[in-house]
Parts: structure tokens; C-alpha cells; sequence
């Protein structure tokens, strides 16, 4: 039988060695998860592999899930734990009631329960200065969290390109190069160095419509539609856009910079906020 001197001292280790591996971890990628019905019509959270890949392959971190449960309180105290947010694209649309739009369409897949949790996340990490990444549906989040609305169907919007991807084409064909963007200067964009005109995939149906109070316009297709901003005033890191980077990563340089940014953003919050780091 252990003495409670022996015992003591067993804990003390564990908690030692419990502290460094902490230290050394990698960083830690939370993605508020989109919920969607489904065995026996119960609700599951959890977001596309393809996210998850473009996180652990291209940022070096581990990602977790963060659920989208009726009390955000929980989804706040997770963010301490964080050293970057992700935001995914969905199937989804935001309800419009977000924005006191009325609905423009029948047959649109809602999910209150991922636009409430990731409204208050992204107020949160912006306050906070957590390194947060909106892409597609994220900076669609982006803008209608800060105040601001969109176009439910872009193709309807007059002198608006159709920026929805062929849905009878194979998935991957949905992510293959399909119009340009501007990049404007003074933004991150500008700072990657690919130039102020970058070919980019498409497959949104959605797009803002008034732009949110201190979003900053990273970039705009030439139907003038935002396919990028920042958050102005925000003392940490933000980008999101309208784009899918985490597809063709490896053979398309633009998105693997806009993957590397996030990394450095993550890894400086990991130093500053959460101690050394190892990777
Ligand atoms: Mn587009």
C-alpha cells in the first residue's frame, strides 16, 4: 500500500509532467462545429475532414470541435484553451433573422445553433485577440455577427455573377479555379505577394450585402462582390474569406499563404498567451 508521503510525491510528478507536456504541445485549433440531424433524427456537431486536414497539415496544430450547444457560456471558457478559431464553410445559410432580413428562398438549411455560437465566438476571440480564420461561411458569420447583412442569392442580385459551383459535377470539380479577385493594398492580402489579381475557386450562394462597421475590404471579385476582410480595430489577428483554400492547398501557393499567415498568428498567440512552444 502507497504511504501519503509516496503518494504525494507521485502526484507532484504527474502534475510536473503533466505542466511540460502542456508547454510543449502543439497549438490548439478550435471549430465551432455546425450541427446537422442526423441517426435516429439526433443532432450531431462536427465539421468537414477536409477543415480538419488543412489545420493539422497546414497550421501544425490539433483541432478540436467546439459544440454548438444552447448555452455559448460553454463555447466561451473553451476559449481559453486556444491559440486560434476556424470557421467553416457549410451547407447551411445564416438565418436571416440574424440580419432582420426576411427568408428569400424556400428549402434553405438553417443551423441556429451554429450561427448563435459562432456570432459570440467571433465577438469573443476579436476581444480577446485570438488569431481567427473565417472561410466561406465564416466571413459570411464575420459580417452578420458585427452588425452587418447579406444578399441570401448572389445569382439574383443584378449585375452579380453566379458564384455557386456546378452541384452535378463531382465534389473536387467544385473547388477548381473560377473567377479572379482584387486584392486591395493595406490589408494582409496585399502582404502575401502574389500580386493584386489571384484566380480563386467559387461555390457560395451567399454574400454580404451591407458591409459590417470596421470590417476592412481585403479584396472583391468584378461584380464588386467582398471576397475578403479584416476586422480593422481588432488587436489580434483576422482574415476570412469567401473562397476555399483548404482545397488544392499543396498545388495552389495563394491559399497555402493564407494557411501559413494563420500558423504565424497562431503560433505568436501560443508564445505570448499560453507560454513556450515546441513545434
Ligand atoms: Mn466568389
Amino acid at each position: 500500500m502507497f504511504s501519503p508521503f509516496l503518494l504525494l510525491r507521485l502526484t507532484e510528478s504527474n502534475m510536473l509532467r503533466h505542466t511540460n507536456s502542456d508547454k510543449n504541445r502543439k497549438p490548439l485549433v478550435g471549430i465551432p462545429a455546425s450541427v446537422r440531424m442526423l441517426e435516429l433524427d439526433m443532432p450531431f456537431h462536427g465539421n468537414g475532414e477536409q477543415y480538419h486536414a488543412a489545420v493539422t497539415d497546414h497550421v501544425g496544430a490539433n483541432v478540436f470541435t467546439i459544440p454548438s450547444l444552447d448555452d455559448t457560456g460553454n463555447a466561451l471558457e473553451l476559449l481559453d484553451h486556444v491559440d486560434g478559431v476556424l470557421l467553416t464553410g457549410s451547407f447551411s445559410n445564416i438565418h436571416p433573422q440574424a440580419y432582420e432580413g426576411t427568408i428569400m428562398a424556400e428549402g434553405q438549411l438553417f443551423d441556429l445553433a451554429r450561427d448563435r455560437n459562432s456570432f459570440d465566438i467571433i465577438r469573443e476571440s476579436v476581444r480577446r485577440g485570438i488569431p481567427l480564420f473565417g472561410i466561406c461561411r465564416g466571413l459570411q458569420e464575420f459580417n452578420v455577427a458585427l452588425g452587418g447583412s447579406l444578399h441570401q442569392q448572389l445569382h439574383k442580385v443584378k449585375g452579380r455573377f453566379d458564384h455557386r459551383s456546378d452541384e452535378s459535377l463531382p465534389l473536387k470539380q467544385h473547388f477548381l479555379p473560377a473567377h479572379e479577385i482584387e486584392i486591395f493594398p493595406g490589408g494582409i492580402l496585399a502582404e502575401l505577394g502574389h500580386g493584386h489579381r489571384v484566380m480563386v475557386n467559387t461555390s457560395h450562394t451567399q454574400g454580404v450585402d451591407q458591409l459590417a462597421d470596421g470590417l476592412f475590404v481585403e479584396a472583391v471579385s468584378d461584380d464588386g462582390t467582398i471576397e475578403a476582410v479584416s476586422v480593422e480595430a481588432a488587436p489580434g489577428w483576422t482574415l476570412a474569406v469567401q473562397l476555399h483554400p483548404e482545397w488544392y492547398i499543396q498545388e495552389t501557393p495563394f491559399y497555402a499563404s493564407l494557411f501559413a499567415c494563420f500558423r504565424r498568428a497562431v503560433i505568436e498567440y501560443r508564445k505570448r498567451v499560453h507560454g513556450s512552444i515546441l513545434i
